[in-house]
């Protein structure tokens, strides 16, 4: 991190970011209309922070210029654990994180981050835009924070530095850069290797120096993080498919009137389908960029193999019936697409 950012970070946890941002705060009765101040860990052209940009644009337009959106983007602020418990006491307006450093705040949000649960990006979509999305959403509200949306992440898969992954057994005694979260580090020793939490602004480093030997994502951030250079074998597993949100404090969200919070709601909707084709463009630019960069791609042998693994890890992870209300859910939603298909 270059001193200016650094310096820049202390300011904002120091003063909380309307004192970095050098703005007043609305006095009582009004709704408080300072930029929402929002976080990515992502840079500046990555979709997820696009499609905030474009909230911000949506909300100027809807207010006549009343509320507005600042991004700090490119992991400024710092890892997305830190900057979620940021937001958790409204040191933050917005941060746009994916569910994974959720799942220890919020059990709910560990079942779209089960292995293999998903069985297309459509599944994925319909179950997010209808009731188990909403669920979830809601359920982070006890915790201080508004989950204002949803946003595609793909489907991860392994890349390693060493040899292309075929088998569980290829994958044995690597060391397996994971997000944040028992879920992952549960799937990645269910699968005999060792997995190592880590934010991700720190996995270049570790894949170069060989602290790691491997780690998992999807195709734009396998990228966008330079990682396809150290790691240049990346078999197509696509174990998880959990989806971006988009999460908002509660104590700004108890400062805007009725009528603002609406409008914010309103923005987060209509970013989502402008992120997803911009997600869609992204992953397919990503592919032919990373295999004309020569990366070695593969097919695993039989994903059965992966897949069986995996099942004592959804074993561990669901325990209450609202967790199983909402993997049942979501698996009945798979199957009438099936059907209907
Ligand atoms: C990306 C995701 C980030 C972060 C990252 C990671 O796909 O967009 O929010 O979760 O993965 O692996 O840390």
């Amino acid at each position: 991190m270059s001193f200016a950012s650094h310096l820049s970070r202390r300011r904002v946890l120091k003063t909380g970011l309307a004192g970095a941002a050098g703005l007043s705060v609305a006095g009582c009765g009004g709704s408080e209309t300072r930029p929402l101040l929002s976080s990515d860990t992502h840079p500046s052209d990555y979709p997820t922070v696009q499609a905030v940009r474009f909230m911000g644009e949506r909300l100027r337009e809807m207010t006549d210029g009343r509320l507005d959106i600042r991004i700090y983007a490119g992991g400024q602020l710092g890892s997305e654990r830190d900057t979620l418990e940021i937001t958790t006491f409204g040191g933050l307006d917005l941060n746009r994180v994916n569910l994974a450093p959720l799942n220890a705040i919020e059990p709910m949000t560990l079942i779209p981050s089960l292995p293999f649960l998903f069985s297309s990006t459509e599944h994925m979509r319909q179950s997010l835009d209808g009731a188990p999305g909403d669920v979830i959403l809601k359920s982070l509200e006890k915790h201080n924070l508004i989950g204002l949306c949803f946003y595609d992440s793909g489907e991860r898969s392994f890349y390693n530095t060493r040899q292309p992954i075929r088998t569980p057994e290829d994958m044995n005694g690597m060391k397996i850069r994971v997000q944040n979260s028992d879920l992952y580090v549960s799937m990645i020793r269910a699968l005999g290797a060792d997995a190592t939490p880590m934010p991700l602004g720190e996995v270049y480093q570790s894949l170069v120096q060989g602290v790691i030997d491997g780690a998992e994502n999807n195709w734009p951030s396998y990228e966008s993080g330079r990682h396809f250079e150290a790691a240049p074998y990346y078999s197509l597993t696509r174990h998880v498919m959990a989806p971006e949100i988009l999460v908002m404090s509660l104590s700004r969200w108890n400062k805007l009137s009725d009528e603002d919070r609406q409008t914010v709601v309103a923005a987060a909707k209509e970013s989502v389908p402008v992120m997803r084709e911009l997600w869609d463009q992204r992953v397919a630019g990503a592919r032919e960029r990373l295999l004309e960069a020569g990366i070695e791609v593969n097919e695993v042998d039989d994903l059965s193999a992966f897949q069986s693994l995996m099942e004592p890890v959804w074993d561990q992870f669901i325990v209450t019936p609202e967790q199983q209300k909402l993997v049942d859910d979501i698996q009945q939603i798979g199957a009438r697409l099936e059907t209907a298909s």
